[in-house]
């Protein structure tokens, strides 16, 4: 039996991205904003129901460039329960990541503690939406209100999530999503900021940031970098678009499989559907509880590695605790953060995961 990896990238046919990526050798237009670039930021426009989408050769570098052209200072209050790139993104912006803890139940950053850690040097609010569970964007939206901040969510797993009908990137001020290889909609690499409404003309600034800060053929006004997505990307883009709710509701099977088998079981947690939310079915994190249930963790890792079935600890370690922050932060901080780390596996979860396979993995974990 080959493996069973925590995730398998969804693929177009051969032959659709062999067409899709036919004009491109007409063209021998290959990067710098191209026509499937363009294409694709419309397309995106739609699907995402967000009136402005900039695409990025990655969803770090859309993060990381996001946080510059909102020419933040100061503090930054976010959450350690997240992949690497959020925290660094703050970091080597030269700002301060100020770190809340995270709800017990969504994971996603808990609105409740936020206000108490607001101080004069707080520019904004990064929040993540873990898993693909929506922060508490109500609460998030008033407390940044009452105190003039701005709202970056780092969306990377909310891809095509909606509330109340809404495209999840009408919330904050702007959304940074990730289209890399393991994510539900992909380009290989790549990510985008996607906002609504663009008094500041942020639109223009992202555009010149991802390429070195050039405005026209003379004039470089800010400090860029180089984060275009290429053609090919885009062409990818395209292509999985198209099969995109096809995806996520072959997703949604799996899901309903794996909660079927495992919901009330003592010692497992679950993360619960959210109300008015259409999910998109990203990650499928369980919380192993070694006083209850008879393993921890890392002995079903373990026992489900012998059968070549890879599960991962997403988001262990907490970023507080990076090697390259030792004696910056404390772990002390954000204690919900830290057992949720010390508890959390993610099941395999793609469009393509038989039903028989979940049927086996819930098997393996169940049996003593
Ligand atoms: N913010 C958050 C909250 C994020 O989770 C991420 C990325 C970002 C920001 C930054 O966005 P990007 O700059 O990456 O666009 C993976 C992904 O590389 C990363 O994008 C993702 N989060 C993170 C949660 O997972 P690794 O180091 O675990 O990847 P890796 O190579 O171990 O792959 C995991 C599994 O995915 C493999 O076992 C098999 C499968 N896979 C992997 C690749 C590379 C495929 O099926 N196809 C592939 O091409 O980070």
């Amino acid at each position: 039996m080959g493996d069973i990896l925590v995730t398998r990238s969804s693929m177009p046919e051969f032959a659709e991205y062999v067409e899709e990526i036919k004009d491109i050798w007409d063209s021998r237009w290959l990067t710098n904003m191209g026509k499937k670039h363009c294409e694709l930021e419309k397309q995106l426009e739609r699907y995402l129901k967000v009136d402005h989408v900039s695409l990025f050769a990655n969803g770090h570098m859309a993060l990381e460039l996001l946080l510059q052209a909102m020419g933040l200072t100061g503090e930054v209050i976010t959450t350690p329960f997240t992949f690497a790139s959020t925290t660094h993104a703050i970091v080597r912006n030269g700002l301060k990541p100020v770190f809340c803890d995270i709800n017990p139940d969504t994971y996603t950053i808990d609105a409740t503690k936020i206000e108490s850690l607001i101080t004069e040097r707080t520019s904004a609010i990064l929040p993540v939406h873990v898993y693909g569970n929506l922060c508490d964007v109500e609460a998030i939206e008033e407390i940044a209100r009452r105190h003039h901040l701005k709202v970056i969510y780092d969306a990377a797993h909310t891809f095509g999530v909606e509330y109340q009908g809404r495209g999840v990137a009408a919330f904050g001020d702007a959304s940074m999503f990730s289209f890399h290889a393991t994510k539900v909609f992909h380009t290989i690499e790549g990510g985008a900021v996607c906002f609504n409404g663009d008094a500041d003309g942020l639109k223009e600034d992202l555009y010149g940031l991802k390429n070195f800060g050039i405005r026209d053929e003379v004039t470089v006004d800010a400090v860029g970098a180089n984060s275009k997505m290429n053609e090919f990307q885009a062409a990818m883009g395209l292509c999985n678009l198209r099969h995109l709710d096809r995806e996520i509701e072959k997703r949604g099977r799996v899901v309903a499989r794996y909660r079927e088998r495992l919901l009330g079981v003592p010692g497992l947690k679950l993360s619960a559907p959210q109300d008015k939310v259409k999910p998109n079915y990203a990650y499928f994190p369980v919380l192993f509880d070694p006083s209850v249930f008879y393993a921890d963790r890392d002995a079903i890792s373990e026992k489900l590695k012998k059968e070549h079935i890879f599960t991962r600890k997403y988001f262990y370690p907490i970023t507080n605790s990076f090697a390259c922050y030792r004696d910056r932060y404390s772990v002390e901080d954000t204690p919900v953060a830290l057992d949720v780390s010390r508890k959390v596996l993610t099941l395999p979860l793609y469009a393509d995961l038989s039903l028989e396979d979940v049927d086996r993995i819930c098997d393996l974990i169940l049996e003593r």
